[in-house]
């Protein structure tokens, strides 16, 4: 593998494909929430089996946290893992996903719940809670995909979704069932939709102005219409972004997070990426005076973080803002790790404040079948100035995982820091679960 230096943060997730982004921001943390597209994907259709999480408090370094929820959490679904959204009501987190149902014909769309943003997700139905929807404007089975979930100020909670059709319906206040009709809008009315209504619906609201954006034609540019009211008229508004780089599909999420506005969206842009190997990516965007959305071509994504990174706390290992060569795992013990490191891999985390005194010591924790390896510490850029050389020697098994410390020189101030991994061949080196300085 050929390495770079790289100003990019565009695909932000870059040990797996990501699809489908929905982020959510609770508190003060954004949760995006993805499909996993599987990197023996065929070059032909969809290999997808899990949602995954990942978090950040500064738009550049996103904490993976693997996948609190998988379509085999659904009894009734084939296995495959169409896009979702999750929502947060008094404290419980409603996760509206759709998927291949196994006892009707078609895509259904189901809910799980939660009692934190984490997971564990439970299937709170045991079935699927819209089923089949086809109307005489489907002519299909898989219309019943892509929901989008949305709250308004007065409390009524409202599902859209579809492919081909965009439906919409009320939700009670228990977040698993349906409030009266389901109102379907003809993909082809211009008035709505311009071109056309695909698939990938989302909603939010600014300003009292409702927005529901959309992908639209095939392959696929994202464009959005406005409304006074969450129930319509919506009035065709434009292009958010159109068709640029391989992948087929687009998928939108839209947020407002620390007095920024984003638009997170997907295409092929990880080596190796396709059509069914995706990867989720952020532009920052401003809306127009009168509210309209500025339309957005495909970047090397966020320059920069609207917080810093504290290095004297824990850190998880995968906490990053880029990296190449490594990929992620879970275990029942220690959670999410970082792993298939080999010689010259390298994390980089951005904005980390080492504060007025700087560090003495650097701790890792690793793990290590083979032979271990070393962690060069260095400073804003691959090549940049080096803190320290952790060697994290041999621990007997993968299993075993150790902590390892070295001292580091006293660096001080706001720095990207670069993880770079050397050892020889022909194993894979090392895991590596999380890291942290001590301050002198
Ligand atoms: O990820 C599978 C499908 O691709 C989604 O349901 C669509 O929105 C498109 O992104």
């Amino acid at each position: 593998m050929a390495y770079q230096i790289t100003i990019a943060q565009n695909p932000i997730i870059q040990t797996k494909y990501t699809a489908d982004p929905a982020p959510m921001v609770y508190k003060d943390t954004v949760f995006l929430f993805v499909g996993c597209d599987e990197k023996d994907a065929p070059s032909n259709r969809y290999l997808m089996r899990e949602y995954r999480l990942y978090t950040t408090t500064d738009m550049v370094n996103w904490t993976d946290h693997g996948a609190p929820l998988k379509t085999s959490d659904f009894s009734w679904s084939v296995g495959d893992a169409s896009a979702g959204q999750c929502i947060e009501r008094n404290g419980k987190f409603y996760f509206y996903i759709s998927t291949m149902n196994k006892n009707v014909r078609g895509v259904s769309i189901g809910v799980a719940v939660a009692d934190s943003p984490y997971g564990p997700y439970k299937d709170a139905l045991g079935k699927a809670l819209i089923t089949n929807n086809m109307t005489t404007d489907a002519k299909h089975s898989y219309d019943d995909l892509d929901p989008t979930v949305f709250i308004d100020d007065n409390g009524q909670a409202y599902l859209y979704w579809g492919n081909g059709v965009c439906y919409w319906a009320k939700l009670n206040d228990d977040m698993v069932s349906i409030n009266g009709p389901i109102t379907a809008y003809n993909k082809n009315d211009q008035s709505i939709f311009g071109k056309g209504f695909t698939e990938a619906p989302w909603i939010h609201k600014r300003n009292k102005l409702y927005y529901l954006t959309y992908a639209s034609g095939f392959p696929e540019d994202i464009h959005y219409s406005t409304s006074k009211s969450i129930t319509g008229p919506w009035t065709y508004k434009g292009v958010v972004m159109p068709l640029e780089k391989g992948s087929n599909t687009n998928h939108p999420g839209i947020i407002d997070y620390k007095g920024n506005s984003y638009f997170f969206y997907h295409n092929d842009g990880l080596p190796g990426g396709h059509s069914y190997c995706r990867s989720v990516c952020i532009e920052k965007f401003k809306y127009n005076k009168d509210g309209t959305i500025p339309e957005m071509k495909m970047t090397n994504g966020i320059q920069e973080a609207v917080a810093t990174l504290n290095p004297y706390k824990k850190n998880e290992a995968e906490t990053i803002a880029w990296s190449e060569g490594i990929t992620s795992e879970s275990d029942k013990k220690i959670g999410n790790f970082i792993t298939s490191i080999n010689d010259n891999d390298y994390i980089k985390v951005r904005n980390v404040d080492f504060g007025k005194k700087g560090p003495n010591k650097f701790l890792a924790t690793t793990s290590s079948r083979y032979q271990g390896g070393l962690i060069e510490i260095r400073i804003d850029s691959r090549d940049g100035e080096l803190l320290g050389i952790l060697n994290t020697s041999y621990t007997g098994e993968w299993g075993n995982w150790k902590k390892h410390s070295v001292d580091v020189k006293p660096v001080i101030g706001i720095h990207d820091i670069y993880f770079i991994f050397h050892g020889g061949k022909p194993h894979e080196l090392f895991n590596f679960d999380y890291w942290q300085f001590s301050e002198l």
